[in-house]
């Protein structure tokens, strides 16, 4: 599983007042807390940073890499000037987060791609808006591979995104993200797909209960990237263990070695009892 942190993103508002002040220390704190938790891409979302969008969105690249050079970061912005500003500020291979199949934001973001050749998240939604329809989400999805394909970007780097909405406001919304996971895992192998599961639970209680039977679902269905907190251990562990359920984890080295290094330990009072 490809864990993108989530925790830098600045409609949280503890990130908005570090971004704005320019806080180095309370930034790579959240950094170097995920990639210690195992993160392979550190999130930032800088879209409440508004015309400062591209210098902040340099500075956290720049502030991050500095401390952990073997960090990557996926680049969340809608703002063509800030994904350009963050590209060229990133070492290695950035995850541009994201392009989508509106053609405003393909004409100002192929290009980018093309001199850049980052990894690439495509969500499935066009100038037509979001839909509740899976054949229609999973067509963008497909048009967004033909697009980046054609682009130079190997499958390998592409990551779709069928969207999450609220299971509360639309009762069907899980399993439509979940069709359209399996249909892009069919007819794409290679492919990825990538999604920010808290959207599902939005509006319900126990949030974190259902966020993580949806991971587990969504991995049945080929998901094998998320966005989320990797510092939510209850979640890490499940995804370990799918991982391992799910035939990707042979010999179960991945499992064993979690178990030793306390990683599955995520319910101490249950364990005591039995
Ligand atoms: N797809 C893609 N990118 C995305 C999303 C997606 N980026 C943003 C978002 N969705 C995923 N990231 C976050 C980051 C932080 C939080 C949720 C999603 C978060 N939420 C708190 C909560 O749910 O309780 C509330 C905010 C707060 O702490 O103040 O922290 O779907 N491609």
């Amino acid at each position: 599983m490809i864990i993108v942190g989530e925790r830098i993103n600045s409609t949280r508002k503890s990130i908005a007042a570090a971004l704005e002040a320019r806080a180095a220390e309370q930034i790579l704190n959240q950094a170097r807390r995920q990639w210690d938790a195992g993160a392979s891409y550190l999130d930032v979302n800088t879209a409440m940073m508004r015309a400062q969008e591209p210098e902040v969105m340099a500075w956290v690249i720049e502030l991050i890499q500095g401390e952990l050079p073997d960090a990557l970061i996926a680049i969340d912005s809608a703002n063509p000037a800030a994904v350009e500003a963050g590209f060229r500020a990133h070492k290695g291979r950035p995850l541009l987060n994201s392009i989508n199949g509106e053609k405003q934001r393909v004409d100002a973001l192929i290009p980018l791609i093309r001199e850049h050749g980052p990894r690439v998240i495509g969500l499935t939604i066009n100038d037509d808006g979001i839909s509740q329809d899976a054949d229609l989400r999973y067509r963008i999805g497909a048009e967004l591979i033909e697009l980046l394909s054609k682009n130079e970007i190997g499958l390998d780097d592409i990551f779709i995104d069928p969207l999450i909405f609220p299971v509360s406001a639309e009762y069907q919304a899980g399993s439509t993200s979940l069709s359209i996971i399996g249909r892009i895992r069919e007819n794409y192998p290679g492919v990825h797909t990538v999604c920010g599961l808290s959207n599902i639970s939005f509006g319900l209680p126990e949030r974190r209960l259902i966020n993580q039977v949806y991971m587990m679902l969504a991995m049945g269905c080929g998901l094998d990237a998320a966005i989320i907190d990797p510092l939510d251990r209850r979640m890490m562990a499940g995804i370990i263990t799918a991982t391992t359920l799910l035939g990707r984890d042979k010999a179960c080295k991945r499992y064993l070695k979690a178990y030793r290094g306390g990683d599955l330990n995520v319910d101490p009072a249950t364990t005591a009892a039995g």
